[in-house]
């Protein structure tokens, strides 16, 4: 079935040469960033990705067929502001290729593809989780991040889940699933735009390279998880947090008002901080995923080393 992939030569020579690769996913720039910027944003996180010596692969589905790279036209069209990319998890991937449509790929969907492309190691912003229910309900929106990451074995670099879903749950979850949650130089699990949350974290690394040997230990476990690494948003860029429990009450407030629901949830609400903070939230978001691809790159590099 890998043939079905497209993949750039770039990609594939690094891929064969045991070179690292980073993996970066395409609905962050389509659906959780404003067109103009998100262009600028896909540039710098391959800049940064090869800056450290490993070669970026964004990843995308393209009328119909699932790409592994993107050419800087092909990036131009993810990112042009009527491209009308669907938001593609895992399940929608089959539905996207039978009628040969254009989307972006969620944690979920890219990790898998990552995984068939033989990529290990992936730099997003935030990983999907459990959603919040009202008080005494459960709430069935979990992401199916969670349940991708519980069987493929990539390693996601992420700054936590954002702070709208509900962390205490997702952090469960990630427990129960056996998926290994590693902190980047924290003790706590961030919380996107906050650098912590109340949780902590059961494993903390303060470099590339032990993050690297807890990868390739990983490798000898049996099972099919993947890994957690969690790297807080830089001190600099972080969120007031006054400013972010106000937007946040607002933006769950303007969600129900407006009856959206499911995966509209995440791009409606990173438009709500994005549109209340005057260009903090913005400037959070892409210095975090900016350095979430620094992480990965290093992290991508010592494993080459390793293996
Ligand atoms: N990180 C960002 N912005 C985003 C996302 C991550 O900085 O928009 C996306 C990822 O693609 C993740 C998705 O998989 O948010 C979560 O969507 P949902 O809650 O519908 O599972
Ligand atoms: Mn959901």
């Amino acid at each position: 079935m890998s043939d079905h992939l497209s993949i750039t030569p770039e990609v594939a020579d690094a891929l064969s040469a045991g070179q690292g690769v980073v993996a970066l996913e395409s609905t962050l720039l389509a659906h959780g960033l404003p067109p103009g910027r998100n262009r600028e944003v896909a540039q710098r996180l391959e800049h940064i990705v090869r800056q450290a010596g490993a070669i970026p692969a964004t990843i995308a589905v393209l009328d119909g067929t699932p790409h592994i790279g993107l050419t800087e036209p092909e990036l131009d069209r993810l990112c042009a502001p009527d491209a009308g990319f669907a938001k593609l998890s895992r399940r929608d991937l089959a539905p996207a290729y039978a009628l040969k449509r254009n989307g972006a790929t969620t944690v979920a969907s890219t990790a898998t593809l990552a995984h068939q492309a033989g990529i290990k190691i992936f730099a997003t912003g935030g990983l999907g989780g459990v959603h919040l229910a009202a008080p005494g309900e459960t709430s069935w929106d979990v992401s199916a991040d969670l349940d991708v990451l519980a069987h493929t074995p990539v390693t996601v670099v992420c700054s936590g889940v954002k702070s709208i879903l509900d962390i205490a749950a997702t952090v469960e979850v990630l427990e129960t699933r056996s998926v290994p949650v590693v902190g980047y130089g924290t003790n706590h699990f961030p919380g996107f735009y906050l650098r912590e949350s109340a949780h902590t974290v059961p494993w903390r690394v303060d470099t590339a390279a032990e993050a690297a040997a807890i990868v390739h230990a990983h490798g000898s476990v049996p099972g099919e998880s993947g890994v957690l690494l969690v790297n807080p948003v830089p001190e600099a860029h972080e969120l007031d947090r006054d400013l972010h429990d106000r937007l946040l009450a607002e933006g769950m407030a303007m969600l129900r008002q407006k009856g959206i629901r499911g995966k509209d949830i995440t791009p409606a609400l990173l438009a709500h901080f994005h549109a209340g903070s005057g260009g903090a939230s913005l400037s959070a978001n892409t210095e975090l995923v900016a350095d979430n691809a620094r992480v990965a790159a290093e992290v991508a590099v010592a494993l080459a080393q390793l293996r």
